[in-house]
């Protein structure tokens, strides 16, 4: 069946047409340097690739059918990029210089995304750019080989949505069999569809066993029955412009263990709001750094850490630096806090919260409890609230309740310090750790540090 016909057939197109066999069939055909071919190539038996019309039809799978087409140009041989957009009826995946990689019309367009991903991935990565619309999900879509990148053309053209009853994570990244690095997901709004779904605890985008290096950006995640993002592991995410809004459970949520611990991961310039929790981070973290955060109107706590055991061998801390945190609890106003230590914490982590801003508006149906609590003593390596602002303006019912933990407040401006709240004068006896009084011949606030009292300087 193989022969020289109609002159020269580009090693490329030859190329390319393995690779998207061994993508759409899962056969495995080696790379060959000189093809010559007939009128048709055939696979089990099956015509696959009629040059005479310069398209193949993969006859092997019946849905849904697959045309390629070559008539548009050729395969690419490098920089893979595979862009995906609706077509009419149709979503179609064409490689960057307009080829057809896949096209199909059942309405449903995470096995277009899929594929695309696919082929990207099976050259050893490339970027898949979603056009404008709304692309339906009933699967979730897998970044499971590395450099892959998802980017649409921006959050206020590109959405993923969740099919009705689909009841999966949108975007799953990692694979249990290899790392994965380096995947990115940009520029996208990505619509969980909550009402719709019986599954409570979905993902907008979930990392799974293994991946590292992994970078979202402007995105705008929202209505997930469960939680904008959730990361079960990897090391190195850095996280920037995401808006994470109205998801049943937390907007980031980080689920580490013992054994798929997450580590170093950074959040910036973000927004987590009107989810049931802002940030809840629980089981093991080992480091995190949340930077330029605006955590509000959450229905339960602004931020929940619980059950995080950092490793051993280095001390791991969570600073919080420059966040806005207020106006949550409020399903149930007066309940939950901004900041929970839920659990007994090991003498490992160390929570570190500066030039924040940590409040409550005075918004009696968004009073958060406590600023802070402590919901058990813990052996941590330090609680440091240094250089926030605190206050509480009339509702909510105290600034911190730390239960004995080893917190520092130093040089905060707000606390015990606001018109609505009495405190001392004189030092109370038998002064636990981050009780205040005030002197008012000196004007000094006197913080207890756990052995002595110590002096804030109030601006
Ligand atoms: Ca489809
Ligand atoms: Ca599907």
């Amino acid at each position: 069946m193989v022969s020289t016909q109609g002159g020269k057939m580009k090693i490329g197109k030859i190329g390319w047409v393995l690779v998207g066999l061994m993508v759409l069939v899962g056969i495995v055909i080696a790379a060959s340097s000189v093809v010559h071919i007939d009128d048709t190539i055939t696979y089990d038996d099956s015509p696959v690739l009629d040059l005479a019309n310069k398209e193949i039809t993969v006859n092997k799978l019946t849905s849904p059918q697959v045309t390629w087409n070559f008539s548009a140009g050729d395969a690419p041989t490098s920089a893979a990029t595979v862009i995906v957009s609706k077509e009419g009826s149709y979503t179609v995946a064409r490689w960057y210089n307009g080829t057809v990689l896949y096209k199909s019309n059942d309405g449903y367009d995470d096995d277009d995304i899929q594929v695309a991903i696919n082929a990207v991935g099976a050259l050893g990565g490339g970027k898949v750019k979603l056009g404008q619309g709304i692309f339906e999900v009933d699967n979730s879509i897998l970044i499971n080989k590395s450099a892959i990148t998802l980017e649409g053309e921006g959050t206020d053209a590109t959405t993923l949505k969740l099919s009705n009853s689909a009841n999966c994570d949108i975007i799953r990244v990692g694979n249990p069999s290899e790392n994965v690095f380096f995947a990115r997901v940009e520029k996208l709004t990505i619509d969980g569809n909550r009402v719709n779904q019986s599954a409570t605890n979905l993902a907008g985008i979930r990392f799974i066993k293994s991946c590292s290096d992994y970078v979202l950006k402007e995105l705008y995640i929202k209505s997930v029955s469960g939680s904008g993002v959730v990361l079960e592991y990897g090391w190195y995410g850095r996280f920037t412009r995401l808006w994470l809004e109205g998801n049943l459970d937390a907007g980031l949520k980080t689920n580490g263990t013992s054994s798929s611990a997450v580590t170093e991961l950074t959040v910036t310039d973000s927004t987590m709001s009107i989810n049931d929790y802002g940030l809840y981070l629980e089981g093991k973290l080992n480091g995190g750094n949340f930077v330029n955060l605006i955590i509000k109107n959450n229905e339960k706590d602004g931020v929940f850490i619980t059950q995080n055991y950092p490793n051993t061998d280095t001390p791991r801390s969570l600073y919080f630096l420059n966040c806005r945190i207020l106006d949550n609890s409020h399903s149930s106003p007066n309940t939950y806090n901004a900041i929970t230590l839920d659990t007994f914490e090991t003498g490992y982590l160390r929570l570190v919260f500066t030039s924040c801003e940590i409040y409550n508006s005075g918004d009696s149906s968004y009073a958060q409890k406590y600023l802070f609590e402590a919901k058990q003593w813990s052996a941590t390596k330090g609680i440091v609230f240094v250089n926030n602002h605190l206050a509480l303006n009339g509702v909510g019912t105290d600034y911190f309740n730390e239960r004995g933990s080893t917190l520092s407040i130093y040089r905060n401006i707000g606390y015990h310090y606001t018109s609505q709240f009495d405190f001392p004068t004189s030092a109370p006896s038998s002064p636990q750790t981050g009780d205040a009084y005030f002197d008012v011949a000196t004007n000094t606030l006197y913080v207890y540090n756990g052995t002595a009292w110590v002096s804030t300087t109030l601006s």
